[in-house]
Order: C-alpha cells, then sequence, then structure tokens
C-alpha cells in the first residue's frame, strides 16, 4: 500500500456500509489515523442546480425511478455519469486528497468503480467512456469487492431469499458481472461477503491488514 486509500465495493445490500465503519475501526485500533467517508458525498446543492442531482441520484438509486421528483428531470444517462463524477471531484478534493497528504488512511464507502458497475449497467454507458472521465479520481491502493450472493442480499433486504423479478436475471445480476470484471485487476480483492458480520469483518482485515504494513 503506498498512499492509504481503502475502497468498499458492491451490489445493494452487500454490507458495504457496517463493513466500512468496522474497518474504519481497526485500522484505528492498530495505530493508524483514518477518516472515514462516501459516495455520493454531497448532501447539499452545493454546486446549484447541476449538483442538487446527487440527492436526487441517491434517491433514484435507492427507491426505483418512482420518485415524482426524478421523473421531472428526465436525466439523459451521460449526465447521470457526469453528476457522479462531479460529486466525486468534490470528494476527491475536500477530502481524499487533503487527508491523503496528511499522511492518514481513508477508507471509503464506494468510489469510481460504483460509476462503471452501476452506470454502464443501469444506463448502458460505455466502461471505457465512464473510466476515462473518472481519471482525475487517484487510484486505489486496495478495492475490497464485497461478494454477497444475490440471494443473501434478498434477505437482508426483503426477509426471504426469494428473489424479486429485478433481482433474477436482472440488473442485480449484471451488476455483480460488473463487478466480477473489475475485481481481475490487481488492486482488487473479493471477499465472500455471505455469512455473519463479524466473519466478513475478519475476513476484509485479513485483506488489509498486511498491506497497512507497507505504509
Ligand atoms: P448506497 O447504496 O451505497 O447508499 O449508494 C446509493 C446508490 O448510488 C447506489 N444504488 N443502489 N443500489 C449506487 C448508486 N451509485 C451509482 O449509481 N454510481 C456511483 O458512481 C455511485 C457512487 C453510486
Amino acid at each position: 500500500m503506498q498512499q492509504g486509500l481503502i475502497v468498499l465495493e458492491g451490489i445493494d445490500a452487500c454490507g458495504k456500509t457496517t463493513q466500512a465503519a468496522l474497518l474504519a475501526g481497526k485500522i484505528k485500533a492498530a495505530g493508524h489515523e483514518v477518516v472515514l467517508t462516501r459516495e455520493p458525498f454531497l448532501d447539499l446543492p452545493v454546486l446549484g442546480s447541476v449538483i442538487a442531482g446527487a440527492g436526487i441520484i441517491r434517491d433514484h438509486h435507492a427507491h426505483g425511478d418512482t420518485l415524482d421528483s426524478l421523473k421531472k428531470y428526465k436525466l439523459a444517462p451521460e449526465t447521470d455519469a457526469f453528476l457522479f463524477a462531479a460529486d466525486r471531484s468534490e470528494h476527491v478534493s475536500k477530502v481524499i486528497k487533503p487527508v491523503l497528504a496528511e499522511g492518514k488512511i481513508v477508507v471509503t464507502d464506494r468510489y469510481y468503480p460504483s460509476s462503471i458497475a452501476y452506470q454502464s449497467t443501469f444506463d448502458g454507458l460505455d466502461a471505457e467512456w465512464i473510466r476515462s472521465m473518472n481519471r482525475f479520481a487517484p487510484e486505489p491502493d486496495l478495492v475490497v469487492f464485497l461478494k454477497v450472493s444475490l440471494e443473501e442480499a434478498s434477505l437482508r433486504r426483503n426477509g426471504s431469499r426469494r428473489l424479486e423479478r429485478f433481482e433474477k436475471g436482472g440488473k442485480e445480476e449484471c451488476i455483480q458481472s460488473a463487478y466480477e470484471e473489475l475485481a481481475k485487476a490487481p488492486n482488487w480483492v473479493t471477499i465472500d461477503a455471505d455469512g455473519s458480520v463479524d466473519d466478513v469483518a475478519q475476513r476484509v482485515w485479513d485483506a488489509v491488514e498486511a498491506g497497512l504494513k507497507t505504509l
């Protein structure tokens, strides 16, 4: 690990928010200074009407496209990708770069791989185009892909292992496949995210701990 940028990625209900917090706690307990952060980053319409979309996008992706607020915007797929990238540029300049420059570790719950996995799948955008528009974002030292089975994700979301129509052979599976493809890169590690919170946390820690020693 050279700079200390650690990213957690995965489909909805893979447990990344919980695991990111647990990982940050373990990193701190191991004696490092760490900042836990997330994307989408902005909650406020800081950049005016354009970035106002970041909050809308968060709702849009979390709850589907039933929101009246979203319908009125009818965002083009490229706009989605630009908004996430604009949100990220704020994240990079306000948090990621300054924190790394202070020699601290950054743990972020989602980062530019989310744009590749989601916007190429949801919106059919070219993955290479998304990657190149995100070149401003420093490359992570380590991306932890929490690979949860679709059945387990469904159980966590709906209280049942029965897959909803949209999950079976649908977008969710495509997003998972996009992550599997990305996870072939040398700075990625795939973690089995089925099982108890503590078991998964231990797997994540095992993957991260050795790298921390080289900082
Ligand atoms: P969380 O589930 O981590 O809160 O993220 C909100 C949504 O934003 C998530 N949707 N789901 N499920 C993924 C989506 N998202 C993108 O589509 N592209 C991005 O670049 C980012 C950072 C998030």
